[in-house]
């Protein structure tokens, strides 16, 4: 992702590139992470390579690609198809999974779960399933949240959000982050990074659940508070929101950035996604650990590569600053996609 892209038309193996990326789409949405990178290191074998890839062998000599890959790689080569996809499409269940899980919330585990309890339809499951409050929510809502929000309603939103938390303290910040701040002309979800000059996230969170979020849930704009996956250590409210002049709930994510970490945190919830892990994997190279919160030097080991202590803080605060101590040129957000 950090090289400049090639013209992927004009690439030999763009059609076997194409099939398998839908591979991967699909492992994707069933949560198969490792079957994910696998795809993903072939994918880029593929892409780096001049000729056509016929054969299995002529697959299995290249880099990052093993047998079974391989023998894919083969068949779409001959057939410009590839049967397990068709498979994968057409099987019944599989429909029926990846409607379930579309549901906000719900991941691959409980959706396989009410699978096998033979739920067919998101209404069965309204009826039938034991359904936590956030799961009836996720699918009461299930074509509110699965629909694109306008590039100009979510403007609509992130101005409600600014508006209310500026009349409770105007030095308050309000950055609508994620697919937005990349410049999409429509989004998944509303990502609103939250941030105060020379402020820690105690202040943050206090002024946020205690004021900010109770007051616009009174307003009517704020519709439906979704509790927070497990390893949530409070720096996020997931919730959904709608506009006084809608009945369409969307799905609104308030994220807390303490000041120190406002540069690391704009990197990491601009996205996108792979071009976050790219930059990971090349802070990593430099011997540096990037996350949501900073930049930092390496962890410490000891002789038995045992972890004596973190590494220390490079950079936080300013997202160029970050890119410059990494040696990447600036990217401004609209060309962070990959
Ligand atoms: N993010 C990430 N890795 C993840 C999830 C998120 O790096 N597994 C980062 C990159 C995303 C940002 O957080 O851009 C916001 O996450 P979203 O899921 O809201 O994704 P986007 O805003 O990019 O897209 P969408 O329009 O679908 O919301
Ligand atoms: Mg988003
Ligand atoms: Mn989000």
């Amino acid at each position: 992702c950090m090289q400049k892209h090639t013209g992927e038309r004009n690439n030999p193996n763009a059609a076997t590139i194409a099939i398998l990326q839908q591979m991967a789409d699909y492992y994707g949405q069933i949560g198969d992470e490792w079957r994910i990178r696998a795809y993903r290191k072939a994918i880029s074998t593929l892409r780096n390579h001049p000729t056509k890839v016929w054969t299995k062998d002529e697959a299995l000599a290249l880099p990052q690609i093993g047998e079974r890959l391989a023998t894919k790689i083969e068949e779409i080569a001959f057939t410009n198809r590839l049967r397990r996809l068709d498979n994968a499409r057409a099987e019944p269940t599989d429909q029926v999974l990846q409607t379930f899980m579309q549901v906000y919330g719900a991941g691959f585990a409980k959706a396989s779960e009410w699978v096998s309890q033979g739920y067919k339809t998101l209404d069965e499951l309204l009826e039938k399933a034991g359904l936590t409050e956030n799961q009836r929510i996720g699918i009461e809502h299930y074509e509110d949240f699965n629909s694109r929000i306008p590039r100009a309603e979510v403007e609509q939103h992130g101005s409600i959000v600014r508006r209310m938390l500026q009349k409770i303290d105007p030095v308050f910040e309000v950055i609508v982050g994620g697919s937005y701040r990349r410049g999409a002309k429509d989004s998944g979800d509303i990502d609103c990074l939250i941030t105060r000059a020379e402020t820690g996230s105690a202040h943050l969170r206090a002024v946020v659940l205690e004021q900010l979020v109770p007051r616009l849930t009174k307003f009517g704009f704020l519709v439906a508070s979704l509790a927070a996956t497990n390893k949530d250590d409070g720096s996020k409210w997931h919730g959904a929101s709608c506009l006084p002049s809608s009945t369409t709930w969307r799905r609104m994510d308030l994220l807390l950035v303490p000041s120190d970490e406002i540069g690391a945190a704009l990197i990491y919830f601009t996205g996108n996604d792979i071009f976050n892990r790219s930059l990971r994997l090349l802070a990593s190279t430099k011997g540096m650990r990037l996350n949501q919160r900073g930049l930092y030097k390496d962890v410490i080991r000891g002789k038995g590569r045992e972890k004596l202590s973190d590494g220390p803080l490079v950079e936080g605060k300013s997202e160029k600053r970050i890119f410059e101590v990494l040696g990447v040129p600036w990217r401004p957000p609209e060309h962070r996609i990959c």
